[in-house]
This record gives C-alpha cells, structure tokens and sequence, in this order.
C-alpha cells in the first residue's frame, strides 16, 4: 500500500489506501452517476422522492406563506433543478442560484428552468458543500431561502451535518431560511429495499464511482470484481452501502496499488436517517432558533422551515 500523494488525488488515494478503505460519495456524481441517481429518484422502491414531493404538494401553500416573497432561491445539490421549479412556481423568487457538484448536469439543468421562468435571474455554482459556500457578489444578500432537498444531509456524518447546517447559516444570513427534506427513521425492510432495488440501478450507481475513480486517479477498477452491498445498520441510524470484492484483485495507479482479498469492502456512502426531535436539535444548534415541520401520514420524511 501507498500513503504519501500530491494534491488533489492524494486524499482519493489516502481514503482507498485505509485499513477501512472508503470512496467519498461525492465521487458518485460524474455525468452518468448524476444520471443514474435520477433514475434512483424513479424507481418504486426508492420513496423519498416521491414522498418528499407529496409533502410539497400538500402543504406547499402553507409553506410558501411562511418565505418572504422576493426571496432569493439557492439551492444545494440541484440536480436536474426538478423540485426548484414547483418551489419557483409558489413563491416566486426574482433570483436563483444553482449549485451543485456536477457542472455538466448543472448547466443542462438551468437551462430548462430559464425557459420556463424568462423574468427568474438564474445562477450556477459549482461547489463541494464539504467547503464553504461562496456565492457570486451580486447575489442579493436580502431574504434567502436555501433549499436542501431529498435528505442529502443524510449523507453526512453527524459532525460534519452540523458544520454544513452552520455553513448555511451563514449563507443565509439573519434574515434568511432554510428549506430541508430529511428522511425518517422506519422498518428495516422498507429501508433496505429502497436502496437494494430489483432493477440493480443502484447497484450500478454505487458500482460506477470505481469507473469514476478511473478516471480521476488513473486507477484500473475491474467493475466485474465488485458487487454492491447496502444495508440498515440501526445502531447508528444509517443506510451503508459498500463495494465487495467478489475476488482478490489487485488495483493499480501511477504510484501505487492496493491487493483487496475476496470479501474486501471499500466504503462509499453514508445515507443517516432522524427523527423529527432529534433533527430539530441538530437546527437549533446550527443556529436556527424556529423550526417548523410538515410529514406525510405514514412519517416516512419530512420538510423542515428552519428560521433564524
Ligand atoms: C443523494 N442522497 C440523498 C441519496 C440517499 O438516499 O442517500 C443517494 C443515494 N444513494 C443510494 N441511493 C440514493
């Protein structure tokens, strides 16, 4: 194994050289990682989309009568920007600002929202919500509303959820909000079925960080060596997903190699599921004193309004 790499690889290289091997998830969104979380979004066992959406639609009035009209949208992770445009259409923002860590995806994306809202001044941010967020300077600074959709904030450990709550904070300012979707804790079977679908496209989505690490290191990742492993681990309230190796199989890249024996796992998410009391301590210590919350009648998810 080899420890000691130049930037920017060297951590890529770091976190596979571990005793706990682990890919960072943000490694999953290349163009067709991006493309194959989308089909996840579809798929009938993966609910939080579809449930998040129904919580938008039932109370979207309510929620909307809750921002300050004028406001500025900036959305984290915007994706396909899909759940923007029924927010866009109910409040109304003059300005909204993208961002994400795909810039293909993102660009394609804004576009389509452009020519539906012509009068919306629309924005693009490539960033690594790992980092601070820094937005163009003429942003209005007045009335935010970050927008924190499909409970990504499950995919970062406790620590780390909290710093990004405070880094929103800031982005928001002290007349600002936030808009978050986070993903309720329930049965062990739901849970496991929505991110072990029978159609395998998750398993191809955990499966193409290796194609990406290819990519990005220079690594020689046999897809055919690795099989997809996710599962409920209740104690600390997270899915897990991994990658087994089905054999032993060496990978190599300029520098360095790593053997992993059969049975071997590399790490790549983290997807943390809350209750709603334990999520609404998490607000108030990122420093968003008024919390209100919406669900749907089975508390499978829920959207948080988190006020300064
Ligand atoms: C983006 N994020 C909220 C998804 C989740 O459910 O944690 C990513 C995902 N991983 C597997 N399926 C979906």
């Amino acid at each position: 194994m080899s420890s000691h790499y130049p930037e920017p690889n060297g951590e890529i290289i770091a976190a596979l050289c571990a005793a706990r091997a682990a890919i960072s998830p943000k490694h999953f969104y290349d163009a067709s990682g991006s493309a194959l979380f989308e089909r996840i979004t579809r798929l009938p066992e993966y609910y939080p989309t579809r449930t998040e959406r129904s919580i938008m639609e039932t109370h979207g009035r309510e929620i909307g009568n809750r921002i300050a009209a004028g406001a500025t949208v900036i959305e984290l992770g915007a994706g396909n920007c899909e759940k923007a445009r029924t927010l866009c259409a109910s409040i109304q923002p003059k300005c909204f600002v993208a961002v994400d860590i795909s810039a293909d995806f993102l660009h394609e994306a804004v576009a389509g929202l452009r020519s539906s809202f012509p009068a919306l001044d629309v924005r693009t941010v490539v960033a690594d919500l790992n980092d601070e967020i820094i937005l163009p300077a003429d942003v209005p600074a007045e009335q935010r509303l970050v927008f924190y959709p499909g409970s990504s904030i499950g995919n970062f450990d406790p620590e780390p959820a909290l710093d990004l709550l405070r880094r929103i904070r800031r982005l928001a300012g002290d007349a600002g909000a936030l808009l978050v979707g986070v993903d309720l804790i329930k049965d062990d079977a739901i849970l496991d079925a929505a991110y072990n679908d029978a159609e395998g496209v998750t398993a191809a989505f955990n499966l193409n960080a290796l194609a990406h690490l290819n990519r990005l290191i220079g690594s020689d990742f046999d897809l055919r060596d690795w099989r997809h492993v996710a599962f409920f681990n209740r104690a600390r309230s997270r899915i897990e997903m991994h990658l087994e190796a089905v054999i032993d199989t060496r990978v190599c890249w300029p520098g360095g190699e790593r053997l992993f024996r059969r049975g071997e796992r590399i790490h790549t998410e983290n997807s943390y599921k809350y209750d709603i009391e334990e999520f609404a301590v998490l607000l108030d210590r990122a420093g968003f004193k008024q919390a209100s919350c919406w669900t749907d009648p089975r508390q499978w998810f829920a959207v948080f309004l988190a006020q300064v």
